[in-house]
């Protein structure tokens, strides 16, 4: 079957749900399971589907992110392959920024006529599944679709944050709404299997993964069917284009909030995780060239290790640990996520900082740190206790901030010795 396709990452949004996260760095930027970034798992998935066209539309904080796309992913030149950013632009014919998923894809439109592709695979930037698109695009091409929604069960209480849709015998959609009020739940319930009503996962969600046919996709923008793909292009498309839902059956979620972005990081360090990174499908990222990681005198249960760590902490407990982390001895770490560092300090630095009382990068000694998230390059003093839980007030405390009982220490903060949240 030919698969003439070109792939589109979704990147743009504010990302403000995952503040203090996404404050300095965009969404598709924030580091995830100690060494990837989140754009790393739709880029991955589309070269393990042998997808190797692919743009990565953004608008907020691109730095890094152009900064870890140009370091990451390079083609060489008979494969034709590329992973390209296009930034939103103002130009004379439009001074707004995108105005929403689909506006997004319009404005880029121009920069695609170039390309010789037949369908068009648009993607969310924030997303941790492993999915093979090209079951999904044979079913678009043997249905004859001109617009597939990858879909996927879920229950009550997540139903209100997607958007929720029937579809008939055939897999042609019926109704779609977008994030439905808990009010209209119950009308828009679907036939799923027994193992899925057993779990309460009665309502069909889209995960945001569309397949256009091309020509399809230009007719709908050139009808004004609206700037966001949820809110206007979907539900226009029911009874006018041949709409289908395309079922997904393995693990997917929506890394949109702190709590949802934690939980699937944590998630990693159990015995046999949701997201399988020992797969044989791999997640690409950026080659660091960093050394293996040293770990001393430490117990460790349940934890996952990026490269380059310098580990002397008492104990490691359902935790993950990123690149470049160094912990110092006598420290505790549970159910938390830390992300390391950008650089290694030298040692000269470590020697006077140590020798004038003040932190060095990394976690001093004798911390305890449980239910947290700590940004990259933290300097956390010696002594330094965080205790995340539901007894914490959220809200934002300068050097940290508190959600759903989660504590993210950001990016480059410095807590000193002493600290106690
Ligand atoms: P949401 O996740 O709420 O719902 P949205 O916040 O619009 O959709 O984000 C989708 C993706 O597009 C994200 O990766 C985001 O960063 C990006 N994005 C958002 N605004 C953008 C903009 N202006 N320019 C470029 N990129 C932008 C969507 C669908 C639901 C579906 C869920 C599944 O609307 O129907 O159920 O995804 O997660």
């Amino acid at each position: 079957m030919k698969r003439n396709v070109i792939s589109i990452v979704l990147g743009g949004g504010r990302g403000t749900r995952l503040f203090p996260l996404t404050y300095s760095r965009s969404k598709p930027a924030v580091p995830i399971a100690g060494k990837y970034r989140l754009v790393d798992i739709p880029i991955s998935n589309c070269l393990n589907s042998g997808l190797n066209k692919i743009l990565v539309l953004t608008q907020f904080n691109s730095a890094s992110l152009n900064s870890h796309i140009k370091n990451s992913y390079h083609f060489d030149i008979f494969s034709k392959g590329f992973v390209d950013i296009l930034a939103a632009e103002q130009n004379v014919e439009n001074d707004n920024w995108y105005q929403g998923t689909a506006d997004a894809v319009r404005q880029s439109m121009k920069h695609l006529e170039k390309y010789d592709y037949d369908y068009i695979l648009i993607l969310s930037g924030d997303q941790l599944y492993q999915m093979d698109f090209r079951e999904m695009l044979d079913f678009h091409i043997e249905k004859g679709g001109d617009v597939t929604i990858a879909t996927i069960p879920v229950n009550a209480k997540d139903a209100t944050g997607f958007g929720i849709l029937s579809s008939d015998d055939e897999g042609n959609i019926t109704s779609f709404v977008e994030k439905p009020g808990y009010d209209i739940l119950g009308d828009l319930k679907s036939e799923v299997s027994e193992e899925n009503k057993h779990t309460g996962k009665e309502y069909l969600a889209s995960m945001g993964i569309y397949i256009f046919t091309r020509s399809i996709l230009k007719k709908m923008f050139d009808e004004g069917a609206g700037d966001d793909f949820g809110k206007d292009i979907i539900p226009n498309s029911i009874g006018k284009y041949t709409t289908l839902s395309y079922q997904f059956e393995g693990y997917w979620t929506d890394i949109g909030t702190i709590e949802s972005f934690y939980e699937a990081n944590l998630d990693l360090c159990q015995d046999f995780p949701q997201f399988n990174l020992f797969s044989s499908s791999p997640i690409y990222t950026r080659a660091r060239m960093l050394p293996p990681s040293k770990i001393n005198g430490s117990y460790v249960s349940k934890a996952v290790f990026g490269d380059g760590c310098i580990i002397m902490a008492d104990k490691i407990e359902n935790s993950v640990i990123g690149n470049r982390t160094r912990i110092d001895k006598g420290s505790t770490i549970v159910n938390s996520y830390v992300m390391g560092a950008d650089f290694y300090q030298n040692t000269t630095e470590i020697v006077l900082n140590d020798r004038n009382g003040r932190p060095n990068m990394g976690i001093g000694k004798y911390c305890y740190i449980e239910k947290a998230i700590l940004d990259k390059n933290c300097y956390i003093g010696d002594n330094v206790r965080i205790i995340g839980g539901k007894h914490l007030p959220d809200g934002d405390f300068g050097t940290y901030s508190v959600q759903d009982g989660i504590v993210v220490v950001k990016k480059g903060a410095v807590l000193a010795p002493g600290t106690h949240i």
